[in-house]
This record gives structure tokens, C-alpha cells and sequence, in this order.
């Protein structure tokens, strides 16, 4: 008997006559406009049962089908999943199923089907995963809206890696041909001197086609599916750092695997949560063990003992181990993931289990499993565990660092860490213990308190006067974009397109229309700007949103630096030419200098970016890059973009010119954020804490007093509140700490850990001399000086320290800025965190700088521990071309490519 299934609309039919014919189901589907309760009814009658089930959405009515055909390999395995699949499936009803009507079907506009591609392409990259020949139920949607679209080979091969193999690995199921991978392109080889062509960007993962052997020939997958041991596996692009899988297949609890040797105890293999500090003293000291001082494990025995390559070991290689020669560490914060990923030995793919399955299957290999309490990378070292329960559950993971405490509670307040050898744990002991950052439950965000949000304040307070004169005036949009502005700007919102935050629900309703928070403001202000912009008296149009934005970011939070909500000002203005906006382009820019030069001293180049960093949307990018010395790294400070007209044209802007003629506008938008605060701290702070420039400074001043037997309160308390009184007379941001619960060294403590700039000490002989002693923070000088004429000193010294310490660190950045004209002088200099500055061929030869940032980053990698590789990226990026060029003699040759010159080209490691 064949079924007839009326369905409401087009690509409801398309999916259901897709699943009904992979079910191998009799089922025909025509298009009309029938509630679901008819749809559900002929399901039932189908499966011969005459009662009537209640199911809303299509992943039920789907499951039902399923469970006729004994087909448990398609269904949801739960409700998230199902959830998961019914959105994905709606959201394919209500963007294609108006565009298509049924007898056009397989002949897709090309623009519907990149668009298609380009939603797959995000969907597939954030949560796809195949178990051998199961598909995850998105999956399977996501397949037979390919399938339907009747794509072929030559279509697909356009498509992104993740939906190519996602197909490939599906194909056999559909019956449909697999897509065969071309060989790698090899980059032009002519001239290029050092080290062989550029490599293929993503990696050279193979498709994982159903029959692939890679996947048939695993023994541990293998081993997994004959011990019915519940996993997913998820394929991705290979990831070779903790970046790359983040990057690859974001937002899951990743484990980082060690293979250690010690000496005396002989080999361990460590899995931990991607962010644990997996530090060997504490693993050994947890696990009782005397006089262990264990390093990496050498590459040979790792794949004698584990089977395993560099960046491909998992928990479950301890399989390849049969005679228990290592003994394996778990971190006891991966207990608390729902679900743990891991290599199977074999860095396209990640497992995921629950942490005891993996504990379950480690075991049955004859290991035994040491839980072991890994602090978060930047906690204090947790103290040690007591020897090494199986099963301890830790804490969920946060990213807080945790604080010593005195005996009696009290917060300590000397920082744990140097700068110097342990920047990461020293920049989060100073925002915290000065007061200017708190940590929060949700990942990636943080709580500005009022030290920190002061100093923004006072970012605002200049540049909204430096804006006025400009005629640039302060307006605000809201927080909320439609997905149809949003994804009218589809070719760059593309690459965006993982960190685009929805909401997608209203208390427990789900909203009919998702709804995208911004994480920039152009779709929102453009269409207002076509209703404003009519005639050219009209233009320029300069307008400045001071905002929060969210982009959700995948890799690692850090406060200030990468946070998934941030702070900041963004400028948008439309003018009636091209040199309007250039100018208006170059006149943010100088802003931007002035934030980070004049008010929080810190020297910056200015240039262009390269054709390969610029904002994709636009027509050309300006940047203020500065270094951290600390770090060797640059930061990208603010950007200015010229968006020529292209903004105009996507949204339709136009106006009459002087000479009666239609014109599109030339745009610009350029923005600044609550970074600035955190590069201020990285370069400025010390071992003590924050060292801040009195530019931005809450506070220039505090003056605090010394009460002692001799000279008690009633004398020296009023003494001080008159030197208060002159400082704030004479215009400085003082303060007069009269607190006696505390006393005089802890009040040192204090504000000098705040960073303020100047201490005023006032002793029993001060008082007798009508003298102070000021305190400078940056330096440490420290003078005695009459009360009388404090207010105008201190105006002088103030300004002397700001610029001491711009001079400071221009010093030490310079030393840092080296040239370059050969390639072997590359990786060197960015191993010594070094800018580095080099003649470049640029324009037409792109596919240069991912050449050098591959080929420096295989270099550093050669040279680097297993640990070293996990942290930030080691590859080499442009930075920016300066726009102050230095000469470029006739004849110079490209570092890298060898061809000729155009221009020189600053590089470093950056943010
Ligand atoms: C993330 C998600 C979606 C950056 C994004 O630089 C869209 C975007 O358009 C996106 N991240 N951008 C580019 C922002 C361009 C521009 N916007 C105004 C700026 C300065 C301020």
C-alpha cells in the first residue's frame, strides 16, 4: 500500500518525500494547505494504528516514520537534539519554502543555494557530528536539503570543507555520488625561494566517506561501537593546537592530552579539560609520588607505547598500551562535562562520551584512572588533592582565578605572579585585585566595576569632545537585528556568521522570527540611513553610537582583550565623496592615536591593513596597532574603514546631487573598545599591579596619612584635608584615605596596586615642616615638598610621569621593531617577540602572507613542547602596511615570495 501524505507546503514535501524514500517508505506527498493533525493522521494509518498521537513539529511526525521502519540510526537521541533539528527545519521551511514553488523545486536560484551553503557551512562547522553510519537528526535534514536541491559534484565543490565531507560521508546512504576532493592546489612555485610552495589553507584532512578506511580501519572506533559504548563522533578539519580544534569545532569541552616521561616513575599520559594549567608538580605531588619531576614524552614513544602522532593523542590511545606501561591521569574538572571529546588517534575526529564511559573504556583496557584536581589555567595552584580518588567530582569549570586568603578571610593583597614569567596568571591577579574586573558565571563575560569603568568614563568624556567640533553627533540604535537586515549584508556577515548571538525564544515560546543581538551596528543604521538621506544638503551624515555589541566568541576569553559582550564607540558617516570620507576615515584614525598616545601612553603604528585583513564589507581598512612588550605580541587597537559604496548599494542609499543627478553615498565606520583598558593594563602594570597614565587616571592622587602616638588624628587629619582641598583647587582627581580601620602600609598596599600615579605621605614631621612626601607609582621616585605650592607641582609632575611613561615603552617597543629582507631572519625575530618589519610584494600575491603565517607558525611549532603548542597562535601575521614607509630601494626583492617589492609590510604575533 503506498500512502498519500498531504503536506502544508514545498519543502515540507521535500524533506518528507526525501525521508520517506531513504526509509524506503511507500509513501507519495503532494502540496496543499492541511493542518498537521491530517499529516499525523496518515502516519497513523500507515503504521495501522488508528489512534490519533498529539505531535506538534516535524522531527516527531518524522520519528514516528522512523519507528515503523525500524530505523533508530535517524532518530533524535535527545530532546536538545530533536529541538535542534525541528529549528533547523522551520528555519528551512521559512526562508525557502516562499521562494519555491513545488514544480521549480530542483531548479534553485543560485544565490538560494549559496545561501543554503552558507548556513550548512555554519551549522555543520558548530555541531555536526556523524557515528559511523549515524547521522545526527540535523544531519540528516541538513543532507536532504542538499540532496534535494539536486546538487552536484561541481556545485558542492564550491561549498566549504565541513559540508563537503559531511555530504561525502553521507552520500552512500543517500545513494548519491560522492564528491571527489581535487588535489591540493599547489601555490605558485616561481620565485619561491625559502622552505616550498604556500600549503592549502584547512589542513589535509581527508573526506571520511562511509567506506573510507581511515574510519573502517580505527581500531579504537572499532573497539568503541563492539562495546556498545554510547560516543559520537564528530568530524572536522584536522586541529593541531587547542585553537585550531576551538576554531574547528567550537564551544565543546575539549580535552588536552600530555604524554609525559619521568625518570624514577616512568610514563604518564595526562587527558585534562582544554583550559586546566595541567602543571606535572601538582599531578605528581596529587598522586603521592616522591621525587618525580616528569617532562614531554619523545614523539617515537609516544607511537611505540600510545600508537599515537603529535596532536592526536586521546584518552582511549591507552588501548595500543597492552602491557600498562603508562599510567593515566584524568583531570577531575572533565567529570563535571556532560560530554568530553577526544582523538581517537586521529586529529580530524573528536569522540564525545561522558566522562565515565571514558573512565568505563580506559579501564577495560587494564589502566587504571588517577583523578587528579587540575586547577584552571590562572587559579592559584589548588591545593594537593589527597591522593588520587577514582571519581572525585571537581568544580564546574570557571574562569576566575582564585585568590589566596589570609588566615582570617581577608583577601591577600600582594599579586602571586610576576609579570615577566607569568604574564597570563599576573594580568588576571591585577584586574582583580585592583578592583576593576569581577568574574561572572557566563563564559567570555565580566563585570566592569567602577575602577575600570572610571577610566572608560573618561575615554568617552575626550573623544565626545574631540567629536563636536568634528559635527559628529552621539545618537543610539537598538540592540536587536532582524535576520533579513542582518543577512542582507550576507558576504561578509558570512565569515561572521558563527558569532552572531539569536534569541530565539520568549519565555517558553519560541519567536516565529529569530531574532540576532548586534554585533556591529551597519544593517541596523543603514536603513535609516536610506529614509535621512534624500538630497546632499543632507550629507555628510556623521553619527557616533556608544554601545555595548556581542560577538560570541570561541576562543580563549580574556577580560578587556576578548570577551563575548564589550564596550564600545562606533562612528558611521556618509558623505558625497570619496575624498569626504577618506578624510573623515583619517580623522577617526587620529583619534584613535590620540586615545592611545595622549591618554593612556601607549605608542601605536598607524597603516593601512593588508587586502587580506581588511573588512571584507568595505572598500579599504586603517588600523592603530600596538605592541605588548610583556607578551611580544601586537594588539589591533581600533579600526577605520573606508566602506566606498558598497553599503550604499547593498542597502539602497541615494540622494540628488548639486547637479540634479542620483548618487550613492561614500560611507565610513570606524570603532574603539573597552580593549584600550585592558592593553593599558598588559603594558603599563608591574609586579605590584596596575600602573596607571594620569591622563585616565580616577584618581592622580591620594594622600594618606600616618597617626601615631606622637601625633594623633585630631592634628593630623585636618592638616590633610587642607592639602586635599589645595590639590582639587588646582584641577587634580585627589583623594584624602582618612579610613583608620586600615592601616598606613596596607593603604600604601592599596593605591599602589590601583595604580594611582602619585602617593602624598603626611608624617608627624610633615605636619611640624608644613612639608608631604610624594610618591610617584611608575618609578618609584619618591621627594619631600612644601604643602604651600603642592597644587602646581604635582599639575607638573603629573604631566611628567604621563609622558615618561609614553617615552617608556615607545623605548621598548622600538627596540622591538626590527627589519627583515630574508626569510631566515623571520621566525627568529618573531621567537624574540619582535615587530618586524619587511619589504613585500602584496597585491596580487596574497597568497604570500598565508605562505609566511603557515611556514612560521610549522618553524616555531618544530622547535615547541606539546605544551607550548597548546597556547595562543605562534604563526606570523601582517599587521599593518605603516603609512610612514621607509625607502624602498629599486630592485628590493620580497622576504618571502622573492618577487619584487611594493611596499614594507609590518608583522608580528598578535591578539
Ligand atoms: C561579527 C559578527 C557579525 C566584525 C562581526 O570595525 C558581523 C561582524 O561586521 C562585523 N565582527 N564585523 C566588522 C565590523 C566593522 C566595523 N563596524 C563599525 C568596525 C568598526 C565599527
Amino acid at each position: 500500500m503506498t500512502l498519500s501524505i498531504v503536506s502544508p507546503n514545498a519543502s515540507c514535501s521535500a524533506i518528507l518525500s526525501s525521508f520517506a524514500s531513504l526509509l524506503n517508505l511507500p509513501v507519495s506527498v503532494a502540496e496543499g494547505a492541511v493542518p498537521t493533525p491530517q499529516l499525523l493522521a496518515a502516519v497513523s494509518s500507515l503504521s495501522g494504528k488508528t489512534d490519533t498521537v498529539s505531535i506538534a513539529g516535524w522531527s516527531p511526525v518524522l520519528s514516528h516514520l522512523c519507528s515503523l521502519t525500524s530505523t533508530p540510526a535517524l532518530l533524535p537521541s535527545n530532546a536538545a537534539e530533536a529541538a535542534a533539528a525541528d529549528g533547523f527545519v522551520s528555519s528551512f521551511s521559512n526562508s525557502l519554502s516562499p521562494l519555491l514553488p513545488l514544480d521549480t523545486l530542483p531548479a534553485y536560484h543560485a544565490s538560494v543555494v549559496s545561501e543554503l551553503l552558507g548556513s550548512l557551512q555554519s551549522h555543520l562547522g558548530a555541531r555536526t557530528y556523524l557515528a559511523d553510519a549515524r547521522g545526527s537528526y540535523a544531519d540528516v535534514f541538513a543532507v536532504l536539503s542538499l540532496h534535494q536541491v539536486s546538487l552536484k559534484g561541481a556545485d558542492l565543490a564550491k561549498a566549504g570543507e565541513n559540508v563537503r565531507r559531511f555530504y561525502n560521508t553521507v552520500a552512500p546512504l543517500l545513494k548519491v555520488p560522492v564528491i571527489e576532493e581535487k588535489e591540493k592546489e599547489e601555490k605558485p612555485a616561481k620565485g619561491a625561494a625559502k622552505g616550498g610552495a604556500p600549503a592549502a589553507a584547512g589542513g589535509s584532512a581527508a573526506p571520511l566517506a562511509e567506506d573510507s578506511p581511515l574510519r573502517s580501519s580505527n581500531a579504537i572506533l572499532a573497539s568503541l561501537a563492539a562495546q556498545k559504548m554510547p560516543h559520537s563522533v564528530l568530524s572536522h578539519a584536522a586541529a593541531f593546537t587547542s585553537d585550531e580544534l576551538n576554531a574547528a569545532a567550537p564551544g565543546l569541552s575539549h580535552t588536552k592530552n600530555l604524554f609525559l616521561k619521568d625518570k624514577k616513575h616512568g610514563y604518564f599520559m595526562v587527558t585534562a579539560l582544554h583550559d586546566s594549567d595541567t602543571n606535572a608538580k601538582i599531578m605528581t605531588k596529587a598522586m603521592g609520588l616522591t621525587g618525580a619531576n616528569p617532562r614531554m614524552g619523545s614523539e617515537d614513544d609516544l607511537l611505540k607505547l600510545l600508537g599515537a602522532k603529535k596532536g592526536m593523542l586521546g584518552p582511549m590511545c591507552v588501548s595500543c598500551d597492552a602491557e600498562s606501561k603508562v599510567r593515566f591521569v584524568l583531570d577531575s574538572r572533565l567529570l563535571d562535562c556532560a560530554t568530553v571529546y577526544s582523538h581517537p588517534s586521529d586529529n580530524t575526529l573528536s569522540v564525545g562520551m561522558s566522562p565515565e564511559h571514558v573512565k568505563q573504556f580506559v579501564e577495560a583496557t587494564g589502566h587504571e584512572v588517577a583523578v587528579v584536581d587540575f586547577p584552571l589555567k590562572g587559579e592559584a595552584a589548588a591545593a594537593p588533592a589527597k591522593g588520587a580518588e577514582k571519581g572525585k567530582g571537581g568544580k564546574a569549570a570557571k574562569e576566575a582565578p582564585k585568590k589566596k586568603q589570609t588566615k582570617d578571610g581577608e583577601t591577600l593583597l600582594k599579586l602571586q605572579y610576576k609579570k615577566m614569567s607569568e604574564f597570563h596568571d599576573w594580568y588576571s591577579d591585577v584586574i582583580t585585585l585592583s578592583e576593576m574586573i569581577s568574574y561572572y558565571d557566563i563564559s567570555g563575560c565580566y563585570i566592569l566595576r567602577p575602577w575600570s569603568y572610571k577610566i572608560w568614563d573618561s575615554i568617552q568624556n575626550w573623544f565626545n569632545g574631540k567629536l563636536e567640533p568634528m559635527g559628529v553627533e552621539n545618537a543610539y540604535f537598538p540592540l536587536f537585528v532582524s535576520k533579513s537586515r542582518l543577512e542582507k549584508e550576507k558576504d561578509h556577515v558570512e565569515g561572521f556568521a558563527p558569532e552572531v548571538a539569536w534569541v530565539t525564544k520568549s519565555g517558553d515560546g519560541d519567536l516565529v522570527e529569530h531574532i540576532a543581538i548586534r554585533p556591529t551596528s551597519e544593517t541596523i543604521m543603514y536603513p535609516a540611513f536610506k529614509d535621512w538621506i534624500r538630497s546632499h544638503r543632507d550629507l555628510p551624515l556623521k553619527l557616533n553610537q556608544w554601545s555595548n555589541v556581542v560577538r560570541w566568541e570561541f576562543k580563549n576569553p580574556t577580560p578587556f582583550l576578548r570577551s563575548r559582550e564589550f564596550l564600545w564607540q562606533e562612528g558611521h558617516t556618509a558623505h558625497e565623496s570619496y575624498e569626504d570620507a577618506d578624510k573623515m576615515v583619517m580623522e577617526a584614525l587620529e583619534l584613535y592615536r590620540g586615545v592611545y598616545e595622549d591618554l593612556l601612553a601607549i605608542p601605536v603604528v598607524r597603516g593601512y591593513k593588508t587586502e587580506k585583513e581588511r573588512f571584507a564589507g568595505g572598500y579599504m581598512t586603517t588600523t592603530c596597532e600596538a605592541y605588548i612588550p610583556a607578551s611580544g605580541r601586537a594588539i589591533q587597537g581600533a579600526t577605520s574603514h573606508n566602506l566606498g559604496q558598497n553599503f550604499g548599494k547593498m542597502f539602497d542609499i541615494n540622494f540628488q546631487d548639486k547637479d540634479g543627478k542620483t548618487a550613492i553615498p561614500w560611507q565610513t565606520s570606524w570603532g574603539i573598545t573597552t580593549r584600550t583598558i585592558g592593553v593599558m593594563v598588559m603594558v603599563h602594570g608591574d609586579d605590584t599591579g596596575l600602573v596607571l597614565p594620569p591622563k585616565v587616571a580616577p584618581l592622580q592622587v591620594v594622600i594618606v596619612d600616618v597617626v601615631s602616638k606622637k601625633m594623633g588624628k585630631d592634628v593630623i587629619q585636618p592638616y590633610c584635608r587642607e592639602v586635599e582641598a589645595n590639590l582639587k583647587a588646582a584641577g587634580i582627581r585627589v583623594k584624602y584615605d582618612d579610613r583608620l580601620i586600615y592601616t598606613s602600609g596596607w593603604k600604601y598596599n592599596h593605591w599602589e596596586q590601583k595604580g594611582v600615579p602619585i602617593r602624598v605621605e603626611v608624617g608627624p614631621r610633615d605636619v611640624e615642616s608644613k612639608q608631604c612626601r610624594v610618591c610617584v607609582r611608575h618609578d618609584g621616585e619618591k621627594y619631600d615638598f612644601p604643602v604651600a605650592d603642592l597644587g602646581p607641582e604635582l599639575v607638573r609632575k603629573l604631566e611628567d610621569i604621563q609622558q615618561k611613561m609614553f617615552l617608556k615603552i615607545k623605548k621598548e617597543r622600538d627596540e622591538h621593531l626590527i627589519t627583515v629582507t630574508e626569510w631566515k631572519d623571520f621566525t627568529p625575530n618573531l621567537e624574540k617577540g619582535n615587530l618586524i618589519l619587511t619589504p613585500w610584494c602584496g597585491g596580487d600575491n596574497q597568497e604570500w602572507e598565508e605562505w609566511v603565517k603557515d611556514k612560521s607558525k610549522e618553524e616555531a611549532l618544530a622547535g615547541a613542547t606539546e605544551e607550548a603548542t597548546c597556547a595562543t597562535s605562534v604563526a606570523g601575521k601582517t599587521l599593518c602596511i605603516p603609512f610612514e614607509q621607509p625607502d624602498l630601494p629599486e630592485g628590493t626583492k620580497c622576504f618571502a615570495s622573492g618577487l619584487p617589492a611594493k611596499c614594507w609590510v609590518l608583522w608580528g604575533r598578535s591578539y
